[in-house]
């Protein structure tokens, strides 16, 4: 082979001058669409331009692989149930760094650049901070250079999309693909077959050593495809590999022999749905069948693709698998992994019991994002045999030895044993995942502080006490390109004039705002530009929720899931109760303000569902009250969503993050929004800790019970009529609810919600952190009324998250729990 074959080429040939991006568009509208400038939809547009940009990010994708493979280095393995991803455009371009070139093209093509980018759809597989936390890993990992693989799955649908109608949500199918997807790469020659139910068979083999067999399996293919990962200013290019399900030839061929066509295509029917669709994060979907299939399916699908990649090298040995993988497991979700490896290493590639464990030991780990016992993911042991026979077996073996090492680290102490097991005992009996994944893990971790504090002390502290070492913490962290370039390109543009460019890649280089953050004319220009984006905000609500906001209000946000211990309710109660006071004294001198939810809630989470709908209820009434002459507005943006959020951050100035301290494992929605200068209204939970430290204490707005107070509280017992009875503004707000005062005296409708604070015991404390909540809400009214110092602790919001990047999160796992290098 001549040497220049052998070496991967380096040279780009695509130029990225405005003029060769246009040519590179008109020719994909011709040739892949086979349109005319004439008759192309913006629809056409966008693909065409999606077309060109992936031209350009192919020939570094192929770069990029080819280095990978060469080196044989260490690579991370992602394995995540979601991936948030958003719109990819936008961010690719900003990436390959023609962004500005590519505007400039679409217009000489007398396109209006933003309606083009708009156009994406988001790729929406994913329920909330996971996800997105998945997402921006990937895209520091690309950034930094790490060799990385984010393995998933191919939702056809992603998370709902939410629709209000009379103030209720609904929900609808999220159909993605339903015009396919410029960005994908779909791989059919490395399709896999996965093995369902069926039986674990013991057998003695040639060598008269007894075998595990699984047999009478049905079987399922898992096809790839591939999403390229563009690194920000750099020439790597990784990519999510995510599975498909599709029906197995030899399934359906059995069956059609049989002459049984139409059962045929009904089995081969049944096998597609396995990844259908997102499972929305709901307790009355935990322990479905479908699910455990769909993470068991992706699982297996990707450790066989892991593995295949290692044999490649004949070379390589199983003894140093872990010189060139680590695993990431987020949350339990793929934790199924742990007994899927143990079995291809054991029942197929015949290594020992302890070889075996040995492997799994160095590579995986595994990352805790919950407290909520609730949810802990555990299965009911007949499901589990059922779906997978010879892995329940697995984690027998598995407990058992474990065991042992209980036993000895506290002899005698059943009640250790019975806490630690990885089987629960009751009847049915209940297989946890989270012990099966810190058993087999080399490092877990938490993703706050507190929350790894918390996980140590609390959740995991028998576990801790037994492997000292294991946990560790790894505080979140947002990419600086997604959700401060990209989304706040006015922002950008100043701080890049101010400080250099260097902070898209360096979130500390921030801090060299810090010295400006007095300065008058630089916090007229600061405040200038939050006011654009509130003035952009402002349209989409018009648009969305048929509401005037007046820009010059103050902006108030909460967008995250909706979760009681997220407590949008006592945002509410808040609001509620400054609008009776208004009402009071319609002349009182209050700030005005526009309170902006955003929220999905799971399908079947009742209380969340009627928060939502106490929401759009009182907002319907205040906003229409003409004797608070606008002082106050309340308005629900439907269909929360990665670009929702990218369009809403931007324009926020008060931050709320007001969860139930001990609850919010970290927030990543906290860290968005200070770094585009809002002030954060937060309890000391999750990261808003290490934010408020960062941010300095005086330029946060901290109220409400410490974790302390709230175990003590409970521990005490906690009544919540006692606040009802003794606080004039929660009794009055808590009986319009019930007495039907915001649904035209309909009180049944949102009596719920005050039955649930009140009999209901409520269980987030919602009425006990009222007061100092309300209190601090003052606080800000006053702190809004001078501009001078709020602007200020903005600009200095902004200038102090330099910690809170992702980079510095994914350096810090490559550091301490993947041991990988970066390869450039
Ligand atoms: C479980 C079983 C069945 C179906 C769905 C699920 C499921 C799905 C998604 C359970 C949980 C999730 C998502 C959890 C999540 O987003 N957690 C958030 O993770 C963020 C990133 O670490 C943190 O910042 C948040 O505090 C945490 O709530």
């Amino acid at each position: 082979m001549p040497s220049n074959l052998t070496q991967p080429s380096f040279k780009f040939t695509l130029e990225n001058s405005p003029d060769s991006i246009k040519e590179s568009i008109l020719n994909h509208l011709k040739y892949s669409l086979a349109r005319d400038t004439h008759t192309a939809t913006l629809h056409d547009w966008w693909w065409s331009t999606c077309l060109a940009i992936q031209d350009r990010v192919m020939e570094r994708f192929i770069s990029t692989m080819g280095k990978q493979t060469a080196s044989g280095a260490r690579r991370v393995y992602y394995l995540s149930l979601e991936y948030l991803m958003g719109r990819l455009i936008k961010n690719n371009l900003t990436s390959l760094g023609i962004l500005p070139n590519a505007i400039e093209a679409l217009k000489d093509l007398g396109l209006n650049p933003e309606d083009v980018l708009s156009e994406e759809v988001d790729m929406g597989l994913g329920n909330g901070g996971l996800g997105r936390l998945a997402a921006c890993f990937m895209d520091s990992l690309a950034t930094l250079d790490y060799p990385a693989v984010g393995y998933g799955i191919y939702y056809e649908y992603g998370l709902f999309e939410q629709q209000i109608k009379d103030g209720q949500q609904h929900e609808c199918p999220d159909n993605w693909l339903k015009f396919g997807n410029p960005w994908v790469i779909t791989r059919k020659e490395h399709a896999v077959t996965v093995n369902l139910y069926g039986r674990a068979e013991e057998r003695v083999d040639q060598d008269g050593k007894k075998r595990y067999f699984w047999v009478d399996t049905a079987k399922l293919t898992g096809v790839p495809h591939d999403i390229p990962i563009v690194g920000y200013g750099t020439e790597t290019v990784n990519f999510l590999r995510l599975w498909e399900s599709r029906a197995h030839a030899e399934f359906d061929f059995d069956i059609f022999n049989r002459g049984g066509y139409i059962d045929a295509v009904q089995e081969k029917m049944r096998g597609e749905t396995v990844t259908k669709v997102l499972y929305p994060n709901d307790v009355t979907e935990t322990g479905k069948e479908l699910r455990l299939v769909q993470q068991y399916f992706f699982v297996a699908c990707s450790i066989h693709d892991i593995i295949r990649r290692f044999k490649k090298t004949p070379s390589w040995q199983w003894k140093n698998f872990s010189k060139h993988a680590t695993l990431q497991l987020n949350d339990t979700h793929p934790s199924v992994a742990v007994a899927e490896l143990m079995r291809v290493l054991v029942d197929e590639e015949s290594l020992s019991w302890d070889e075996a464990w040995g492997i799994c030991t160095e590579v995986f780990n595994y990352t805790n994002h919950t407290l909520l016992p609730e949810a802990l993911e555990k299965w009911p042991l007949p499901l589990f045999q059922k779906v997978l026979p010879r892995h329940l077996l697995i984690i027998y073996e598995i407990n058992s030895r474990f065991l042992q090492k209980v036993a000895q680290k506290w002899p005698g102490d059943l009640e250790k044993m019975r806490n630690l097991s990885i089987i629960e005992e009751g009847a049915p009996q209940y297989v946890r995942m989270a012990h099966l994944a810190v058993i087999a893990s080399r490092y877990v971790n938490g993703v706050a502080a507190l929350h790894t504090d918390l996980l140590k002390r609390f959740l995991f502290a028998d576990f801790n006490a037994l492997y000292p070492k294991k946990i560790q913490n790894k505080t979140n962290g947002i990419t600086p390109r997604r959700w401060l370039k990209a989304c706040n390109p006015n922002l950008s543009a100043l701080v890049d004039e101010t400080i250099g460019p260097e902070w898209t890649t360096n979130l500390d280089k921030l801090v060299g705002l810090e010295k400006h953050a007095s300065d008058k004319s630089f916090q007229e220009r600061f405040a200038k530009i939050k006011r654009q984006n509130k003035e952009v905000l402002s349209e989409l609500i018009l648009e969305k929720c048929g509401v005037s906001v007046d820009p010059d209000s103050l902006f108030d946000v909460q967008i995250k899931r909706l979760h009681e211990y997220k407590r949008q309710h006592l945002n509410l109660l808040n609001i509620i109760a400054a609008y009776q006071e208004l009402l009071d004294n319609p002349g009182m001198d209050i700030v005005p303000r526009v309170f902006i939810f955003s929220a999905k809630a799971a399908p079947g989470y009742y209380m969340a569902k009627k928060i939502i709908h106490a929401i759009n209820a009182v907002g319907e009434v205040i906003n229409r009250d003409h004797r608070i002459k606008g002082k106050l507005k309340v308005v629900f943006i439907p269909n929360y969503s990665v670009s929702l959020a990218e369009k809403i951050v931007p324009a926020a100035e008060v931050s709320e993050q007001i969860s139930t301290a001990g609850k919010e494992a970290s927030g990543t929605g906290n860290m968005k929004l200070s770094l585009n200068g809002a002030l954060t209204i937060g309890t000391l939970d999750g990261a808003n800790v290490e934010i408020m430290e960062a941010v300095g204490r005086e330029n946060f707005f901290l109220f409400g019970m410490t974790v302390e107070e709230v175990n003590a509280l409970w521990a005490r017992g906690y009544n919540p009529y006692d606040f009802y009875n003794s606080n004039h503004a929660i009794k009055r707000a808590l009986d319009s609810l019930s007495g039907g005062y915001w649904t035209s005296g309909d009180y049944q409708s949102l009596q719920p919600l005050a039955n649930n604070l009140l009999q209901g015991g409520d269980p987030f404390m919602v009425l006990a952190d009222f007061n100092a909540y309300r209190e601090t809400q003052r606080k800000i009214d006053a702190a809004y009324r001078d501009q001078t110092k709020w602007q200020k602790m903005a600009i200095l919001n902004t200038a102090r998250m330099g910690k809170f990047s992702s980079d510095r999160t994914i350096q810090e796992y490559a550091d301490d729990i993947w041991g990988i290098k970066p390869l450039k």
